[in-house]
């Protein structure tokens, strides 16, 4: 190939590929979000976001309504924040496993459980279409029995706690999962001994905040209590978080330091900051070291 012909050969390629390349407007939508299997509170909204806008509303109906092109294996349904909007690319899914009381009733995904949902078709703003966009999450489990309100009655967490990951749950303060029921504190027990390593983070809404306070046993005295009162925003989230060493102030008694392998009933105390007029969900993980 002389020089002329070999400019002429890559000019003729540059085009071919640019063509090849060009852009007709995208194809299907495709799911961005969420993307692997996310684990959420049952009490979280899953926020599914497509890489581009799609069709909401087709004159005065809603296209993507249950049982008509979406499905899941447990009660669920889409919250539209704003009932003008025709397109988006996001669509927000509640569970419609359970309510709660109060006001506004707050609507539960089933907990501790793999959910699958599947849109049939979704149809982008360019007028393609998608057909069997599936999406996999779980739910963590409520540890939150209705009558936990002291500690005699506190749920007892589960010993899986030593994990590398520790346990994770939900739980629920203000209107409960029963009519007319206001909780306004949750206790739950574990045991630790001399040395262990708690850590504790609670999760809850910006909006919501709850105090979360530590009661340690103090050997041959009351209780002593600590609050966490460390807090940051994560994710529009509010976290608080500490990790509390059992150590030697309240392990000794009168009589001594008591047996370091001797486990100890420790108590995490969850309550509003402010008394609402509604439910007021949180998360709970709590590792031990
Ligand atoms: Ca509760």
């Amino acid at each position: 190939m002389n020089r002329t012909k070999f400019f002429a050969f890559l000019t003729i390629s540059a085009i071919l590929f640019a063509c090849g390349s060009q852009d007709d407007g995208g194809g299907p939508p495709k799911l961005k979000e969420p993307s692997g299997i996310v684990t959420i509170s049952p009490f979280d909204t899953l926020t599914v976001v497509f890489d581009s806008d799609i069709v909401l509303k087709e004159g005065d109906s809603f296209i993507l309504s249950e049982n008509e092109n979406f499905t899941g294996n447990q009660p669920v349904k889409i919250v539209y924040l704003d009932a003008n909007k025709t397109t988006d690319s996001r669509i927000r899914l509640v569970g419609d496993y359970g309510n709660t009381s109060g006001t506004p009733p707050l609507s539960y995904f089933k907990p501790a459980t793999i959910h699958t949902i599947n849109f049939s078709k979704v149809k982008n703003t360019t007028g393609h279409e998608a057909q069997n966009v599936s999406i996999n999450f779980h739910t963590h489990p409520i540890l939150d029995k209705l009558d936990n309100n002291n500690k005699t009655t506190a749920d007892i967490i589960p010993t899986e706690v030593t994990d590398r990951e520790g346990v994770t749950f939900a739980g629920l303060l203000g209107y409960e999962r029963e009519p007319d029921l206001y909780d306004v504190a949750d206790f739950f027990v574990l045991e630790l001994k001399y040395r262990d390593s708690l850590s504790i983070k609670a999760t809850t809404h910006l909006k919501d905040s709850i105090n979360v306070d530590v009661i340690i046993p103090v050997y041959g005295k009351s209780d002593s209590t600590i609050t966490i009162k460390e807090f940051k925003v994560v994710n529009n989230k509010l976290e608080k978080s500490i990790v509390y060493e059992v150590g030697d102030d309240y392990w000794y008694g009168s009589e001594g330091l008591i047996n370091p392998s001797t486990k100890v009933p420790f108590y995490i105390k969850i309550s509003p900051l402010n008394v609402k007029d509604k439910a007021i969900p949180y998360l709970l993980n709590v590792r031990v070291k």
